[in-house]
C-alpha cells in the first residue's frame, strides 16, 4: 500500500506517494472484473472512458473511500461473507451482529489507491434502528440472502427499499446469494434462477457465493470495488454535482501531485473541470 506523504509546501493539498513496492495481490485491479454469475447485469463490463482518461492523466487521483452497506435477513451470511474476504476465515458458529460492524479494505484500482468501507449491518429487527443510521451516503448496497432459504430471497426487495429510502436511487445494487456450498450442484438451480429474475426487478447484479469454500467471494468484492470506483470517479468528474467539490462534506476528496499543477493552472477549479 503506497503511503501518501504531504509535500513540503505549507498549507499545500499535494500528496506524493512513496514508492514502497507493496504487492496488492487480489486488491490490485487493472481491468474491470466480469459479472461472472450474471450475464444480464445492469452494469458494464469495462471501466468508463472518462474514468480511464482521468486515471491516466492525473497521476495521483486519490479517492479516500467508498461505502458499501451489507443488508439482509438474520443469519443470511453477511458477516461470514465479509470475514471470508477481509480475514480469509470462516466460522461455523453463528455470532449475530449487534448494530453494525465496519471493515476497510485497501485497493489499488487503475494504479490509484482506493479504500472500500464495508458496513456489515445486523439482520435482527431490534438492532435495525441503530444500523439504519449507517445506511446513508452509501455508494453500493449489497442485499444478502441465503440460497437455502427462499424466505430470505423474498425479503430482499424490502431490504433494498429500506436502503433506497436513505440513498440516491442510482446507488450500485447487488443481490448476493450465500451458502452455495450447501446447494446440490446442478448447473441451473431453481433458487438461483428465481434470484436472477428478482435481480432484474431490483435493477441489481446477481452473485452466488460461498463463504465456507470461498467460491466467488474475491471475484465479487473486486467487481464491487471496481464498479464503485468507476461510478465515483464519473460522478466526481460530472459538473453541477455538489459532492464533486472538496469543500463539500463528502467522504471523497481528490488530491493532485505537483506534476499536475501545470494542467491545474489553466483551469479556475481543477476539482470540477477535468474532462
Ligand atoms: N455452509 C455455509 N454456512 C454459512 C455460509 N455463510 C454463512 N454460513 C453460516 O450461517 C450462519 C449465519 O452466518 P452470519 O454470517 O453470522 O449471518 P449474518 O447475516 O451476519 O447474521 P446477522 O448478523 O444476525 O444479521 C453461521 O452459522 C455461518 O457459519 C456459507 O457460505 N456456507
Ligand atoms: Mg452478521
Amino acid at each position: 500500500m503506497p503511503i501518501y506523504k504531504k509535500s513540503g509546501i505549507k498549507g499545500s493539498r499535494n500528496y506524493k506517494p512513496l514508492d514502497n513496492n507493496v504487492d496488492y495481490g487480489t486488491r490490485q485491479i487493472d481491468q474491470m472484473p466480469i459479472a461472472c454469475c450474471d450475464p444480464r447485469s445492469p452494469y458494464g463490463g469495462q471501466f468508463g472512458e472518462r474514468t480511464l482518461r482521468a486515471c491516466e492523466r492525473v497521476t495521483s487521483l486519490c479517492l479516500s473511500a467508498c461505502k458499501a452497506i451489507f443488508v439482509g435477513d438474520v443469519s443470511a451470511g453477511k458477516s461470514s461473507l465479509v470475514n471470508r474476504f477481509c480475514h480469509d476465515v470462516f466460522d461455523r458458529n453463528y455470532n449475530r451482529t449487534i448494530g453494525v460492524d465496519f471493515e476497510v479494505e485497501k485497493f489499488l484500482v487503475l494504479a490509484h489507491a482506493f479504500n472500500l468501507q464495508i458496513c456489515d449491518t445486523a439482520g435482527y429487527e431490534r438492532f435495525r434502528c441503530t444500523s439504519e443510521s449507517y445506511y446513508r451516503n452509501a455508494n453500493a448496497v449489497v442485499v444478502v440472502f441465503d440460497l437455502t432459504n427462499a424466505e430470505s430471497l423474498r425479503n430482499a426487495e424490502r431490504w433494498l427499499d429500506e436502503a433506497l429510502q436513505l440513498n440516491r436511487p442510482e446507488i450500485l445494487r447487488f443481490l448476493v446469494g450465500t451458502k452455495r456450498d450447501l446447494l446440490v450442484s446442478t448447473p441451473h438451480n431453481q433458487i438461483e434462477n428465481e434470484a436472477k429474475q428478482m435481480a432484474r426487478e431490483m435493477k441489481a447484479e446477481f452473485w452466488s457465493v460461498s463463504a465456507e469454500s470461498g467460491e466467488n467471494v474475491t471475484k465479487f468484492f473486486r467487481r464491487l470495488t471496481a464498479l464503485s470506483f468507476d461510478t465515483t470517479v464519473q460522478r466526481l468528474l460530472g459538473s453541477n454535482n455538489p459532492i464533486s467539490h472538496p469543500s463539500g462534506n463528502s467522504l471523497l476528496n481528490l488530491y493532485y501531485l505537483k506534476e499536475d499543477r501545470k494542467i491545474k493552472k489553466s483551469k479556475k477549479c481543477s476539482f470540477c473541470r477535468i474532462n
